[in-house]
């Protein structure tokens, strides 16, 4: 049994990008709501410590991270595709724009905006999260003429790649590329209170946008934490031990890593021997008591695994 199980809060832009994602491939799927700061307590036995969301549970197979959740969907579900047109390939490349710089200068623009609205410990969680340890919204926020004219032209490259008449980013059909563009579209409009105005400079992104939003995120039903805990208990990883050879870490099945985020975030790893090795993926054997053997899943593209 495929039964998706979604660990996100609504309002984090990275986890729409994924209900976008079950929107095109209309997939059915249960929702856990998790803290939108740390603790996370039933999170946790399930990531070995990754601590952002969205996560993805498919019974004792757990998937870190939005590049490898639309990754492993598609492999799961290949229609419809992400990739119309046969676009596969560099169309990733797209996901690396959108997840790295556009995404760290919208979230400056959303932070240093609302620098003196945010609840403390939010504010503080995110500064070091995404800013790193000096982390000065202050500063963002004086600086946000600066921040506006970074994101201007990169939403002006949507514009372009909309008019004329294209309904989605590759044609006819909406793919990787409309899930990866869009959830920062929304974060912009959702959480700026200038995003609105702003964003009506571009209105071929506009149309789009409804367009995107007229997908909808399939067909969602709720589910408790300990329920899906319950579900990783009672399921064993259906993922089959794979080593790449030509892995430039030369790393052999049951080497102990750790695996992490590869941005100053003051994140901690997660331990474990390597099950899964290949050139866009890695995943690790976890222990936990309360859920027993899990497998967790990264993508190799923005993190770092080290021996130990
Ligand atoms: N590269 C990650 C980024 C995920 C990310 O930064 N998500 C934000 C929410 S949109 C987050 O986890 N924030 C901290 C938290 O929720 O604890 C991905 O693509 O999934």
């Amino acid at each position: 049994m495929d039964q998706i199980i979604f660990h996100a809060y609504p309002q984090s832009p990275v986890s729409e990008k994924v209900r976008v994602g079950f929107g095109i491939k209309n997939l059915t799927w249960s929702s856990v709501e998790v803290p939108r700061i740390p603790p996370k307590p039933l999170l946790m036995p399930l990531t070995g410590g990754y601590r952002r969301a969205p996560v993805m549970q498919i019974g004792a197979d757990v998937y870190c991270d939005s590049q490898g959740i639309l990754r492993e969907l598609e492999r799961r579900f290949p229609e419809p595709t992400f990739y119309p047109g046969g676009s596969d390939g560099m169309v990733w490349g797209v996901s690396r724009w959108t997840d790295g710089t556009l995404f760290d200068e919208t979230v400056k623009l959303v932070l240093g905006a609302a620098a003196d609205e945010l609840p403390e410990a939010f504010a503080k969680d995110r500064g070091r999260l995404y800013l790193g340890p000096n982390a000065d919204l202050k500063a963002v926020q004086a600086d946000l003429a600066h921040v506006i004219s970074q994101i201007r032209p990169q939403i002006g490259w949507m514009d372009q790649r909309l008019s004329g008449g294209r309904k989605f980013m590759l044609g006819d059909h909406p793919g990787l590329p409309d899930a990866v563009a869009y959830y920062l579209i929304w974060f912009i409009r959702g959480r700026w209170a200038k995003g609105p105005e702003f964003l009506s400079q571009f209105p071929s992104v506009e149309a789009w946008e409804q367009r995107v939003s007229a997908l909808g995120h399939g067909t969602q039903s709720d589910m408790t934490g300990e329920e899906a805990l319950e579900i990783a208990a009672a399921a064993e990883t259906s993922t089959p031990e794979e080593i790449d050879p030509l892995d430039p870490l030369g790393l052999k099945a049951g080497d102990r890593v750790s695996v992490v985020p590869d941005v100053d975030g003051g994140e901690t790893g997660v331990e474990g021997p390597v099950h899964l090795l290949d050139r866009e993926r890695i995943a690790i054997l976890h222990e936990d008591p309360e859920v027993g053997r899990i497998c967790i899943h990264f993508p190799r593209v923005g993190y770092r695994v080290t021996a130990i």
